[in-house]
């Protein structure tokens, strides 16, 4: 049984389960509408939240959720996984479920889950989605970063998966970047089960790792090419800048794990202080060196880092810069009207004839010769 247990929150979170199902890790999800959770079959355990149909992309439908039915809520996620370590709890930041559930409902476990680490796998809308979409995501990780005591924050970017493979649709690029973020989390807990003469990486390393609090990345290095020291380092820098995570932006990595898995003679072209050199060399390192003759990969977890403001400000800039034309919009969506120019025409339109009642006495008289 996996260590790490999926709780998916809304349609995107429930597609995160679903893959992390099909891995073996322990799942269940919850969503405030029925048909986009049952799709979900993998997913053994669910939470429809009752009286509800949806919540339209508006997060305060998914607060209110969470407000009304918290006691059940908790008690479903606290009896849906058993012996976990670690809980993440995976949702898309843009929508309205998800966006507005998770922060109320991760702070809720850590108050009633003692024992378990908490974190989160949150997803960051790509370039094209529209402003009521920022405005939720900006929202919602504001509210996650705020969160005490919360374990790694695994940032997925739609982009990232989007620049890989700019011709694909939606469906693909989402399908893609889920089975990414799944197998980096499987991967590295798959490490900690594996035996080494040199350097094991084993589960309390791992556990340390991810329980910092702050932003997580994992990524893979695959290394075969690389001649030099200063060409791994460079493949493992420009792992941290393509995988399905939010790029690395800035130093400040608090615990990182460095594993290292292929034929020895490879390994001693890993050099620590140049690999860190980027990013200022973290406060412990957790290493892992399994000699076999795969294709050498280099596996780097970051934990730790701070919220990519470069890559949020994106998201906030169309609105900075449209600023009055949305206020307008709000305005007008209140005060629009359409005035006709021939009010005067509604006379001319046929009308029931008025019968005015008159006694016979005078209709008599009227035609009196
Ligand atoms: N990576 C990834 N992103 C997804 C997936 N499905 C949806 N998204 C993203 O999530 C956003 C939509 O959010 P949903 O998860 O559908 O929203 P929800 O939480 O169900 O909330 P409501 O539908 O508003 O009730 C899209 O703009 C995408 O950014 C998925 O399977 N994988
Ligand atoms: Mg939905």
């Amino acid at each position: 049984m996996e260590s790490i247990g999926i709780l998916g929150v809304g349609q995107a979170g429930g597609n995160l389960a679903e893959i992390a199902s099909s891995m073996g890790f322990q799942t269940a999800l919850i969503n405030t509408n029925k048909r986009d959770g049952i799709v979900n079959t993998k997913v053994e355990r669910k939470y429809f939240v009752p009286g509800y149909n949806g919540a339209g992309q508006d997060r305060s439908i998914g607060l209110k959720a969470v407000n009304d039915n918290y006691r059940e809520i908790v008690d479903f996620v606290k009896n849906s996984f058993k012996k976990i370590k670690l809980l993440l709890v995976a949702f898309s930041t843009d929508g309205g479920t998800g966006s507005g559930m998770s922060p109320l409902l991760i702070d809720l476990l850590l108050e009633h889950m003692s024992g378990v680490n908490i974190g989160a796998i949150p997803i960051v809308p790509d370039r094209n989605v529209l402003t009521g979409n920022r405005i939720n995501a900006t929202e919602c990780i504001e509210e996650l970063s705020k969160i005490n005591s919360l374990s790694s924050v695994f940032l997925v970017d739609n982009d990232q998966m989007r620049k890989l493979n700019p011709q694909s649709s939606k469906h693909q690029i989402y399908l893609s970047s889920n089975q990414q973020v799944m197998e980096a989390i499987k991967s590295v807990l798959q490490v900690t089960k594996k035996s080494s003469f040199y350097g094991n990486f084993d589960e309390t390393d791992l556990m340390n790792i991810l329980g910092t609090r702050g932003v997580t990345i994992i990524s893979s290095a695959s290394i075969t090419d690389a001649k030099t020291t200063s060409d791994v380092t460079s493949k493992i820098q420009q792992s941290w800048a393509t995988s399905v995570f939010c790029p690395v932006e800035s130093t400040g990595v608090i615990r990182s794990g460095l594993i290292y898995e292929g034929p020895e003679k490879m390994a001693k072209l890993i050099n620590v202080p140049s690999i860190f050199e980027r990013i200022g060399e973290p406060l412990e390192l957790f290493e892992g060196t399994y000699f076999s003759e795969s294709d050498p990969t280099v596996t780097t977890i970051l934990a730790g880092l701070a919220f990519p403001s470069r890559r949020l400000h994106a998201l906030e800039e169309s609105l900075e810069k449209n600023k009055d034309r949305l206020q307008n919009l709000v305005k007008k969506e209140h005060t629009q009207k359409y005035e006709s120019k021939i009010a005067w025409a509604s006379t001319l339109k046929a009308k029931p004839q008025e019968r005015k009642s008159s006694t016979v006495t005078s209709k008599l008289d009227k035609y009196q010769k």
